[in-house]
């Protein structure tokens, strides 16, 4: 190689143009001199230089795929207490029916008691208490009235003058009559029509059963049409126009 160059600048000065021979060898050194050297070794490794500046702000990167689900959530706080919701019915609903029915009926004769308590008993201070079988309600009222009046007052309430029809409804009236202390009341009973034939206040005539006490009905003094109960529970004929406490009765489907 170091030949090769040195062979081709001895040819490049023989090709110059002529006109200068005498500068021959001279000018081949000269020349020979501006041409480069041949390359050195290559030097030993430098020491490790400084380290450079930080680089410029990259651009913003592209948005990363969705991460994984978390894991569950602890046990969250107690909530509010929620509204008050309506009384289901459990599946026993043919007892409770039952139980429904049982307290319908009860509401309906605890209205009717009702009902006929505040019509039947405008002044409580008058009255004794009352006395009831399954179909009847009796009201001893102690106020004095004529016949007539008394059984307007039972009308007033709903009822009439009380009316013994058998043994069982004449001995309740006869012990109401004692507990209250009064020998006693008018009832519902008169010969005003047709005398000596006694009906009841309802017009019903007189059936098998009668309480007439020992010579009654006697129609004192030609003017007995009206009838009383005493206490011990018979009954005798007296005077329409004479004052005393009477009895009424009530029937309960009409109350
Ligand atoms: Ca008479
Ligand atoms: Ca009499």
């Amino acid at each position: 190689m170091k030949q090769r160059l040195a062979l081709i600048g001895l040819a490049f000065l023989w090709l110059l143009p002529g006109g200068h021979p005498q500068q021959t060898a001279e000018d081949a050194c000269s020349l020979h001199i501006l041409v480069p050297g041949l390359k050195g070794d290559a030097g030993e490794k430098g020491d490790k230089g400084a380290p450079g500046r930080p680089g410029r702000v990259g651009p913003t990167g592209e948005k990363g795929a969705v991460g994984d689900k978390g894991q569950k959530g602890g046990v969250g706080r107690h909530g509010k207490v929620g509204p008050i919701g309506s009384k289901g019915i459990p599946c026993e609903c043919s007892q409770l029916r039952k139980a429904i029915g049982e307290m319908d009926n009860q509401v309906t004769q605890l209205t009717t008691e009702l009902k006929f308590i505040k019509n039947a008993l405008p002044s409580p201070a008058a009255v004794a208490g009352v006395r009831e079988t399954d179909s009847k309600i009796y009201l001893l009222v102690k106020e004095e009235k004529r016949y007539v009046d008394a059984q307007l007052s039972c009308q007033g309430r709903g009822g009439t003058l009380g009316m013994p029809k058998d043994e069982a409804a004449n001995s309740l009236m006869a012990a109401y009559i004692a507990q209250a202390g009064l020998a006693r009341v008018f009832i519902g009973i008169n010969d005003l029509e047709r005398e000596g034939t006694f009906v009841y206040a309802d017009r019903s005539p007189m059936q098998t059963f009668s309480k007439w006490r020992s010579g009654e009905p006697n129609n004192a003094y030609d003017e007995e049409d009206c009838v009383e109960m005493v206490a011990s529970g018979g009954w005798n004929d007296v005077a329409c126009h004479v004052t005393m406490h009477f009895l009424c009765e009530f029937d309960k489907e009409h109350v």
